[in-house]
C-alpha cells in the first residue's frame, strides 16, 4: 500500500488504531450504551470511544490542525486552512442495530480542499483512500468510477432524509422521478461514506443525498474526484457551513444526474 502524503500516514495510523476498538464494540453491540442524540439520530459509546481514539492520534501528529468531528465539534477552529474531518462512525443506526455496514471516514482538507482521505470498512476490510493526483485505492488495487453512458441503465444509491427535515417533500419528489427513469430499483445502504467509496470503485455509478454532513462525505470527496468521478457539493444552510447536498457519479452521467435533480417544480 503507497501513502505518499505524511498527513496520509497520520490519518492511516489514526484509522487503525480506532478501528480495533470499533471491531471489539461491534462484537458486543447488545452492551452499547446508547443514548439519543435528537430523533432519528443516535450516538453510542462506540461512537464517541472511536472519535477519542482517532483524535488524540491526530493532535499528537500537529496539534495546531483543526479538527471537525461528528461528535465532539470543532476543535482548532481558527485553524480553517488545515483541517481534519472525521465521522468515527459513519452509519450509526447500522452499527446499533448489529449490521455490518458502516465506515471510519477521515479527511483531511487544506486551504479548502479536501486533498487526501480514508474511508474504512472494518468489518469486509476494505480501506478505500486517494491522495490529490496520487489516484484513488481499494486495499492494494486501483479504482476507477464505473463507465455506463445512460442514467437509466445505473444503479444508484441515496441516503435520507432525516425526520425532522423541512424538505421532505421536495427529497421525495427528487426520489420518485430518478426512481421512474432508471432500470433498477435505487438503493439505501445507511451509510454515505461507504455509498461514495462504493461509486468510487465502480459498483455503484452515482449517489445522491440532501442535508447530509459534511464530515460524512469529505474523505469520499478526493476518493471519487481521483477515481475519475465527477462530484458537486452546494452548501444548503447559511448558518451551518457543513450541511451540504452532495451528488457523485461517473463522469458520463453526471451532468444528466446533475440536470434531472436540478429540474423545477418536481412533482
Ligand atoms: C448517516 C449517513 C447516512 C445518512 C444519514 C446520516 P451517521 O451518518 O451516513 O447514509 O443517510 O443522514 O448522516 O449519522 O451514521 O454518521
Amino acid at each position: 500500500m503507497r501513502l505518499n502524503s505524511p498527513q496520509m500516514n497520520i490519518i492511516y495510523r489514526a484509522c487503525m488504531k480506532a478501528s480495533k476498538s470499533l471491531i471489539r464494540d461491534f462484537g458486543e453491540i447488545e452492551k452499547l450504551q446508547v443514548s439519543s442524540k435528537g430523533p432519528g439520530d443516535f450516538v453510542s459509546s462506540a461512537d464517541k470511544r472511536t472519535e477519542k481514539i482517532i483524535i488524540d492520534e491526530l493532535l499528537k501528529a500537529h496539534s495546531d490542525y483543526g479538527i471537525v468531528s461528528e461528535e465532539v465539534g470543532v476543535i482548532n477552529e481558527s485553524n480553517q486552512d488545515q483541517r481534519w474531518i472525521i465521522d468515527p462512525i459513519d452509519g450509526t443506526m447500522n452499527f446499533l442495530n448489529g449490521i455490518p455496514h458502516f465506515a471510519i471516514s477521515i479527511g483531511f482538507e487544506q486551504n479548502k480542499e479536501v486533498i487526501c482521505g480514508i474511508i474504512f470498512d472494518p468489518i469486509k476490510n476494505e480501506l478505500f483512500f486517494a491522495e490529490k493526483n496520487n489516484g484513488a485505492f481499494l486495499n492494494n488495487s486501483r479504482i476507477r468510477v464505473s463507465n455506463k453512458k445512460k442514467l437509466k441503465d445505473c444503479l444508484l444509491v441515496t441516503g435520507g432524509p432525516k425526520k425532522l427535515s423541512k424538505n421532505k417533500d421536495h427529497i421525495f419528489s427528487e426520489y420518485r422521478m430518478i426512481s421512474n427513469l432508471v432500470d433498477a430499483p435505487i438503493r439505501k445502504f445507511g451509510s454515505a461514506s461507504l455509498d461514495i467509496a462504493n461509486v468510487a470503485c465502480g459498483r455503484f455509478d452515482g449517489y445522491w443525498q440532501s442535508e447530509i454532513n459534511l464530515w460524512d462525505i469529505a474523505a469520499g470527496i478526493v476518493i471519487v474526484k481521483e477515481a475519475g468521478g465527477f462530484i458537486d457539493i452546494v452548501k444548503v444552510d447559511p448558518n451551518n457551513p457543513n450541511k451540504i447536498n452532495i451528488t457523485a457519479s461517473n463522469s458520463n452521467i453526471h451532468q444528466e444526474l446533475r440536470d434531472t435533480l436540478n429540474k423545477k417544480n418536481i412533482e
